[in-house]
């Protein structure tokens, strides 16, 4: 299928320039001006418009097991939902329960994720080590396409791993040329605090951020950061929420350290007073984890966007609807965490991002897209504009607004955090492998058209790495004769 993006302004990671952009076969032909394309090629009206790489999200859950119930989006919905909010790649992640194979909860997730409208990856999380996991992580990376590995450090007596498996998995990933990813909270505190703050009889969502307080984040943050360093391995920390993260990355990467931040953008919007809501299922609608923290760490997380200490941002989507929220009405730990975004992300980033001059368009590019497949390693594939990369491209209305609704949203879950906000950017057309699958206002996919995108490992990267571990050895200590 020939289809001409014409009279649009690209705007990169990189740079901004006008051009006419040429799909065919579900790839970029062409960029330039006057572009010859066939008879019969559809012409997408860009004038006005900005032409740019679609988003990705490297952090989503569609239809999760978790916390005895599953997650209300699936991976139709979820990725349609993306595509009419200008998001043309998700990365999902597959989490094996503790003692499962890695291969069989990799074929599981593959499974579900066939119906995916749009193009999908894997992150597999170790949620258990054995040589068995060990092996498994050698044929996923070999095999299967995947070139990360997700270790939940909260989450105790579920798939939490304590800090040996962070070790010998991190020392895997290095081997395998794989990137280990964490979410970053002390399960062990917030497990303990859990308990004291049920004792004191606070029941409600207002106890839920109160057991996980930032220092509890923080902690983690500087735990995976130190296990990374003592191994030599890469990390990135997904969905900081706070100060205290934000500086342990910060104190980490100033000391050449390669360590990646993901932020998330409802932690950049709202804060905790939501917990604190009268309504019950309001307040328990945004019971995620980590939770939504007090203003001045919004401020802090837009700063480490700025600065280029976070380099992405997702959602983390993950939704539950209100009756099965309703399941933690007795005890706030046993509401179902996670929440949505997935159509909202890059509208919200440039409302609060570039329309306040916070973010370039070329740096909104770069934390909505280019970094994430560079990080994951489908650059330029993903997340560029440029000859034979795939045609998934977002023609994007800088001066468009929508307001955000759960009465309009595309996402299957009867709550939006983002519920009532104006939000000025919108995406006027998004395109997956070269199909205009969102087209003012309303969504046209394909149910299965989604692919799955295989990320090689780092070998390259990682032989540097090495290098620079092997100058880092420390020195023999010489046997007094
Ligand atoms: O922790 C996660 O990332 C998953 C289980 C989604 N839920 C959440 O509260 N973030
Ligand atoms: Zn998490
Ligand atoms: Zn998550």
């Amino acid at each position: 299928m020939s289809t001409l993006i014409r009279g649009g302004t690209v705007v990169t990671a990189e740079q901004t320039y006008r051009a006419d952009v040429h799909c065919d076969g579900g790839v970029i032909r062409a960029i330039g001006e006057k572009l010859d394309v066939p008879a019969g090629t559809r012409v997408v009206e860009a004038g006005g418009l900005l032409v740019m790489p679609g988003g990705i999200d490297p952090h989503t859950h569609m239809e999760l097991p978790f916390m005895g119930t599953v997650a209300s989006e699936d991976f139709l919905s979820g990725t349609a939902a993306g595509l009419a909010g200008g998001t043309t790649m998700i990365i999902d992640f597959a989490i094996p329960d503790p003692k499962v194979s890695l291969l069989t909860a990799y074929d599981q997730w593959r499974g579900w994720a066939k119906k995916s409208c749009a193009d999908y990856s894997f992150h597999v999380a170790i949620t258990w080590w054995s040589d068995q996991v060990r092996e498994e992580m050698g044929v996923l990376t070999r095999e299967r396409g995947v070139n990360s590995f997700k270790h939940f450090m909260a989450y105790k007596n579920a798939i939490m791993v304590p800090d040996e498996n962070l070790i010998l998995s991190f020392s895997r990933c290095l081997e395998l040329g794989a990137i280990p990813t964490v979410h970053a909270e002390n399960g062990e505190l917030v497990y303990w605090l859990q308990q004291q703050i049920l004792a004191q009889g606070i029941t409600g969502p207002e106890g839920h951020p109160l057991s996980r307080p930032p220092e509890v984040e923080g902690e983690a943050a500087n735990r995976a950061i130190q296990v990374a360093n003592m191994v030599g391995s890469p990390l990135y920390i997904v969905h900081n929420s706070c100060k205290q993260s934000l500086e342990a990355i910060t104190r980490a990467r100033l000391a050449g350290q390669r360590v990646y931040g993901e932020v998330l953008a409802g932690h950049l919007l709202i804060d905790d007073s939501v917990y604190r809501n009268p309504d019950w299922a309001f307040a328990a609608a945004h019971v995620m984890s980590p939770p939504f923290r007090s203003k001045e760490h919004q401020a802090a997380l837009w700063e480490g966007l700025q600065a280029g200490t976070l380099q992405t941002t997702a959602t983390d989507h993950c939704c539950f609807c209100a009756p099965q929220k309703a399941a933690g009405k007795e005890a706030f730990t046993k509401i179902p965490n996670g929440t949505g975004g997935v159509e909202d992300r890059m509208s919200v980033l440039w409302h609060a991002g570039v329309a306040t001059g916070k973010l370039t368009p070329n740096e909104f590019v770069k934390v909505t897209s280019a970094n994430a497949a560079q990080i994951y390693n489908v650059y330029p594939r993903k997340g560029s504009v440029s000859v034979g990369a795939d045609a998934d491209l977002v023609v994007w209305d800088p001066k468009g607004t929508r307001t955000i609704s759960a009465r309009t949203h595309h996402q299957k879950v009867d709550f939006n955090i983002f519920e009532g906000l104006e939000v000025t950017g919108v995406a006027r057309y998004t395109l997956s492998q070269g199909r205009v699958c969102w087209a003012d206002g309303k969504l046209d996919v394909q149910e299965g058209a989604g692919r799955y995108i295989n990320r090689p490992t780092f070998p390259a990267a990682f032989e540097a790495i090495k290098a620079r571990n092997a100058l880092r050895q420390p020195t023999r200590v010489e046997r007094r004769p």
